[in-house]
């Protein structure tokens, strides 16, 4: 009979030495039972002495890993069996030590996308998950370390999913090599190399993952620490498939900050009580915006709404014991809206931004885009009671409606405060907050240390100004006779039917041209309305740069239909934010107000709404590498592109041949 045991529990190697405990308990699969293990954060909780065989889930040689406060549920002849994750359990840093730290350990991971029935705001409806999880289950690893996920897809659609984590080459990566810290040869190179097929974004490095097939991404976290992402990256799909990517430091080497005492993943989105798909398509059938969603979530929950009675004990609990320091790691996997992000009561530390460390700041507000994360340390100490959790909307477009509800959980206290207690509230900033905005994200700066130093290019190779807004085409058969698109430089992007990367690199032609305009085809005043003929043209066009060219790429925003914000985010590098302004940027005068000492280095950045962002990056990663708007609606509409790095000359500086499951189109 299939027991759940502690020693399940605790890998083989590890050990009791209490140094370095982490959160965290890593389960080896056995191939006896052919059982899908899934894990619900939260509810369901079974507390029981449990035996001692191992427990038994899923695929031989497959590792789940699996958070306090998750319960496992698995079924064995018929029998469903839940386990209560209650506390950490597993010494991680023995656990995985078992090759010590020559090039990092491979990880596994699988990936089942399977639907599955969720309630929320009193309505249940089938999502798209993996493993029966929203949000999906989180990814750990150490930096160096490999990760190997099998995807497979049960469902009806369909799939692809981007690691936000992959391929961003960070330039902290590159002091890493020049000092040493990480083996000679290149390696990172041939790690680089390797991942562009694992990318994700569908027609872009790959064709989907079909009805029952499946695919094994695999890529290496090179020069890379803190946390990051996973998603679906095919039309809306990401909506539910989205979980974390935790990297820890290597082994041994500590946080630039305090220790904290532990750790926590909050994922912030948007639930729609319809079908997200069925919401797109339909909006594209009329040629109007889609329908904003129902709710924002905190952890797969969105607090007490007063249209739903039965949710009233609803909502995200942060459990805290005073005095304790808190890492929270934040990711907002929301479609189309920034958010803002508060604990009553409390002030947080910024530390570190996509996986990039940062200068420590306090402060009350976060702003967190699509695409972000963020990871803070949380003090808990206020007197012991509730305090509530929110998650705002933040658009400063008049024109543009979002879900105005705010997604709400508390953090409590633990053992002296009832679960009933009264919650210590706070105020939402107000939905069009542009100081507060504006405030967190000028507060952002690299932490440039001796260790993880900002290497800026200082020379600018290729220098680009893209503007990024909406436009109108005809639409015979739109409600108006015409449809709302988006652009970069006026070019609508259009998705072709053979991946990108495969199309490069068997030099198959007629799928992309290479001619994508680096400066607005017509000069005008952007943030104005715009000239009087606001139609896009339709395009899959992409632009080139040589191996190691250095960029300089302005985003300025239009006011064609009304100025909005666009977080923009770039595949297969880390880039430096080096700049940011209100009205047009001007050649002559905004470059003077360039920080090129300190700027934050991240992978996803806010263009202010009527105003421009200005970033650098090094483009050090052959490939083909997509640049989209991450609002959902507006990359279906067409603001996106992808970058062509050609192959250096030098040895591993080339694109590596496709792996043999790459899905075929
Ligand atoms: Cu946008």
């Amino acid at each position: 009979m299939l027991r759940p045991s502690t020693k399940a529990r605790q890998h083989p190697d590890a050990t009791a030495s209490g140094r370095d405990i982490q959160e965290a308990v890593m389960v080896l699969v056995r191939p006896r039972y052919d059982a899908a293990a899934s894990v619900f954060p939260g509810n369901d909780i079974v507390d029981e002495d449990i035996g001692e065989e191992s427990l038994t889930v899923g695929e031989e040689n497959s590792r789940f890993i699996f958070s306090p406060y998750d319960t496992i549920s698995f079924c064995v002849a018929g029998l469903k069996v839940y386990i209560y994750v209650r506390k950490m359990v597993v010494d991680k840093e023995s656990a995985y030590s078992s090759t010590p730290d020559r090039k990092g350990m491979t990880r596994h991971y699988k990936f089942n996308v399977v639907e599955k029935n969720f309630t929320r705001l009193c309505s249940s409806k089938p999502i798209l998950t993996v493993n029966g999880q929203f949000p999906g289950p989180t990814i750990y690893a150490r930096e160096d370390d490999t990760v190997i996920v099998k995807v497979v897809n049960h469902v009806k659609y369909n799939v692809t999913i981007h690691w936000s984590a992959l391929s961003n080459f960070s330039h902290q990566a590159m002091s890493d090599i020049s000092s040493n810290r990480l083996r000679p040869f290149c390696r990172h190179g041939v790690r680089q190399l390797m991942t562009g097929w694992s990318d994700g974004p569908a027609y872009i490095t790959q064709c989907p993952i079909q009805p029952g097939q499946n695919y094994v991404y695999n890529f290496t976290l090179t020069g890379q620490r803190g946390t990051l992402w996973w998603h679906a990256h095919i039309s809306w799909m990401r909506a539910t498939v989205h979980g974390a990517i935790v990297i820890l430091p290597k082994r041994g080497v500590p946080y630039p900050f305090p220790k904290p005492d532990e750790e926590r993943v909050i994922i912030l989105a948007e639930w729609w009580k319809s079908d997200p798909e069925a919401i797109i398509n339909e909006a594209l059938k009329s040629g109007l915006a889609p329908n904003v969603s129902d709710a924002h979530t905190i952890n797969g929950h969105a607090g007490p709404l007063s249209s739903c009675p039965s949710s009233s004990l609803d909502g995200f609990s942060l459990r805290v014991d005073k005095a304790k320091t808190y890492l929270l790691r934040i990711i907002n996997a929301a479609l189309n809206e920034d958010l803002f992000f508060k604990v009553a009561g409390h002030r947080m530390t910024v530390v570190e931004v996509d996986a990039c460390y940062t200068k420590p700041f306090t402060t009350d507000t976060l702003l967190i885009t699509p695409g972000q994360t963020t990871n803070v340390l949380l003090t808990a100490d206020r007197a012991a009671g509730r305090y509530l959790v929110s998650a705002s909307p933040f658009m400063d477009s008049p024109l543009v409606s979002v879900d105005n509800r705010t997604g709400t959980g508390t953090v409590q206290y633990t053992n002296s405060v009832s679960t009933s207690a009264a919650i210590t509230t706070t105020k939402p900033p107000p939905q069009n907050a542009t100081p507060v905005a504006s405030s967190f994200t000028d507060s952002l700066r690299s932490l440039n240390s001796k260790l993880y130093p900002a290497k800026v290019p200082l020379t600018v190779d290729h220098s680009l100004l893209f503007t990024v807004g909406l436009g109108v085409n005809p639409c015979p058969g739109c409600v108006n006779g015409s449809r709302v698109v988006a652009d970069i430089n006026n070019v609508s992007f259009v998705m072709p039917t053979t991946a990108l990367l495969q199309a490069h690199y068997f030099n198959v032609s007629g799928v992309f041209t290479d001619d994508f305009p680096g400066q607005p085809p017509m000069p005008f005043n952007y943030t104005s309305s715009g000239p009087g003929n606001v139609q896009t043209m339709n395009g899959t066009r992409l632009y080139r740069l040589p191996f190691n060219a250095s960029v300089q790429l302005v985003f300025q925003d239009t006011g064609i239909i009304g100025p909005e914000s666009h977080p923009i985010h770039l595949h297969g590098f880390n880039f430096f934010a080096i700049g940011k302004g209100t009205g047009n940027f001007d050649h002559k005068t905004s470059p003077s107000k360039f920080n090129l000492i300190d700027p934050v280095e991240r992978n996803t950045i806010p263009v202010p709404s009527g105003g421009w962002t200005a970033i650098r990056f090094r483009a050090d990663n052959p490939g083909v590498w997509f640049l989209h708007c991450h609002f959902e609606v507006h990359t279906t509409w067409g603001l996106k592109m992808a970058f062509i790095v050609d192959n250096g000359k030098g040895p591993n500086q080339s694109i590596l041949p496709p792996p043999k499951d790459l899905p075929a189109c």
